[in-house]
């Protein structure tokens, strides 16, 4: 069979595995990425071959290339996606479950012979600098171009990981096909006894970059409770005041509702003069150790964003559209007339161009133009907000963790928790309204704990105990904090500006931190007053900061019965204390002392 560079590895481990998928799925040629320029020249060459690729005009965008995807194959499909554990208790209620006995056949059938005629590509890589003590190695072999692309600029390929493994048989198996792309026979499995994912069916990112929700959160989250470290959906970003003190937190918030802008927020004018600096270290994903001194520290696994594009602009997001000005690969948007990129919320709408589906496209047409879930891929390298300490092995030192949900009503503009463990109760029983991130309705409250409901590789009863356990674990861990920017009125618009201005919450919520602002005890948490809020030269009127900061008691009376009702069908393994915590909190709203 043809191979390319083969022989850059001896690992035996590697070898077999590899040996065992060619016999399975019986590729036409074997390509291992070695991660040199040269290769991804070639491969893209490839990938403009087998139709991955579309041309755009590269004057405009520069590196960067346009990829459709098939149009049944545009979300996450958290219906079709497994955790294999051999006790399903293990896996827990808020998964699918599926015997690994019955996954590995039935997947099996499904690979055999699919990538006939076809290139398999392996590709090795780091999840995490490869010199962090906290990276871990994965080889994904995948027959799409598009998914090596990506993975090359998602993660750390090539020779480089090899190395990092040496001899090693300590990495992930990650076997991605297309197969026919059919629905029926689309599968995202995990098997973490095995640390091994098998991924058939879909081209899409999040079910076929491997490094990323699969190994980096739903398999990662299991090893890190067994290594004593958390995997979490969350965000890492660095705000400075004007004084030069630099406060890094992480923020949780679910699938598509602003992660990436909030990791590379663009202070207000007036902040920014008197020496605000917000600077991104990443957006989707940290991996969490206690460290020595008993603060959390977080790495960012990942080296690119994987963006949401609908919605982004200068005005809401100048660093990403700066970070994807080149060597970007988008997914799913609109390509205008002379060949250039568009999406809706980027600027005015093209009267005609070519829609996510390759078909003609007007605004009259009704349809939007990009899909929901359009995305783009860029390197994290590329962004102008990036901090320098985005690679640095041991991680940066979290002063405050946020939750935070999209809710039109309930949840107020930002609340502290008293304490870890209440902490750890606000973020296990968050909700927020659903996103076209995942397949499904749009725009429906769930509960999503900890922002990590599609992620969590294990019993999420377990899950809860670990996060209580890694607080106990930590003399000095962070704050944390709730969130939502995405209140409304009794009209339906938002009571709150957003983006740049999340600084002025931002600033209160590490003002907490150095202990510089009190805040008022209410029943849910500690808050600010209002004018603890630095409001200034913002247009927001009085009413409107009264209602973001107000407490609905006979909502919040509500909100702890759902809760009750959702803690009840996560089962047994729900620690006692998520169950104290929820009791004290009806306790304070009945007005007795909690
Ligand atoms: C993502 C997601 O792509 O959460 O990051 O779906
Ligand atoms: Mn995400």
């Amino acid at each position: 069979m043809d191979e390319i560079n083969t022989g850059i590895t001896k690992n035996k481990h590697l070898l077999g595995w590899i040996a065992e998928c060619v016999k399975l799925c019986k590729p036409e040629r074997v390509w291992w990425l070695d991660g040199s320029d040269a290769d991804k020249e070639r491969l893209t060459e490839e990938a403009y071959k087998t139709g991955d690729f579309l041309p755009v005009n590269a004057e405009k965008h520069p590196g960067c290339h346009l990829h459709r995807s098939a149009h049944n194959d545009v979300a996450r499909t958290e219906k079709l996606t497994f955790i294999c554990t051999r006790d399903e208790g293990d896996c827990g209620p808020t998964n699918n479950w599926m015997a690994p006995s019955e996954a590995y056949p039935k997947l099996s059938s499904i690979l055999d012979g699919s990538m006939a005629g076809r290139t398999m590509y392996v590709i090795p890589f780091s999840m995490g600098p490869i010199d962090s003590p906290a990276r871990k190695i994965g080889v994904e072999i995948t027959d799409s171009a598009y998914v090596a692309l990506s993975m090359m600029i998602m993660t750390r390929v090539g020779i480089k990981a090899l190395d990092a493994l040496g001899d090693s048989d300590d990495f992930t198996r990650c076997l991605h096909g297309k197969a026919d792309l059919h629905e029926s026979r689309r599968f995202i499995c995990h098997f973490p006894e095995d640390n091994a994912v098998w991924s058939v069916g879909s081209g899409y990112g999040g079910n076929a970059l491997l490094g990323k929700k699969c190994l980096a959160l739903r398999l990662a989250s299991w090893q890190g409770k067994k290594e004593g470290w958390l995997a979490e959906h969350m965000l890492i970003t660095a705000i400075t005041n004007p004084a030069g003190k630099t406060h890094f937190v992480a923020a949780a918030f679910p699938s598509a509702c602003g992660k990436t802008n909030l990791s590379m927020l663009v202070p207000p004018k007036d902040f920014a003069e008197k020496g605000w600096k917000v600077q991104t270290l990443g957006d989707d994903i940290a991996w969490i150790r206690v460290g020595e001194d008993g603060r959390f520290y977080a790495i960012n696994p990942e080296a690119g964003f994987f963006g949401v594009a609908p919605g982004t602009n200068e005005k809401t997001n100048p660093n990403a559209m700066k970070t994807i000005s080149k060597n970007t690969i988008f997914t799913n948007v609109l390509q205008r007339d002379d060949g250039s990129l568009w999406w809706e919320g980027h600027s005015k709408a093209p009267e005609k161009g070519i829609d996510w589906k390759g078909e003609e496209w007007t605004p009259e047409k009704g349809s939007p133009g990009s899909h929901p879930n359009s995305r783009f891929t860029a390197p994290l390298s590329q962004c102008p907000s990036l901090h320098d300490d985005w690679e640095t092995p041991k991680g940066v030192p979290l002063s405050a963790i946020i939750f935070g949900g999209r809710r039109a009503k309930l949840a107020p503009l930002v609340f502290e928790a008293f304490n870890w463990q209440h902490g750890t109760f606000v973020g296990a029983t968050m909700a927020s309204e659903t996103t076209a991130a995942a397949t499904g309705a749009v725009g429906v409250v769930r509960r999503d704990p900890m922002a990590m409901l599609p992620f969590i590789g294990y019993n999420v009863g377990d899950y809860f105990r670990h996060w209580l356990e890694r607080g106990a674990a930590a003399s000095n861990a962070p704050k944390i904090f709730h969130v939502n920017w995405f209140k409304r009125n009794a009209d339906g618009k938002y009571l709150w500006p957003g983006y740049g201005e999340n600084l002025r919450v931002l600033k209160w919520i590490i003002e907490r931190c150095d202990g510089r602002i009190s805040a008022v005890k209410t029943p849910i948490g500690l808050m600010p007053r209002k004018e603890d809020l630095d409001l200034r030269g913002l247009d927001l009127s009085e009413d409107a900061v009264e209602e973001l900061l107000a407490i609905d008691t006979q909502e919040w009376l509500a909100e702890v019965e759902s809760q009750a009702e959702f803690l009840s069908k996560l089962g047994e393994r729900v620690p006692d204390e998520i169950y104290v915590e929820r009791g004290k909190l009806k306790d304070r709203l009945m007005g007795n002392k909690g």
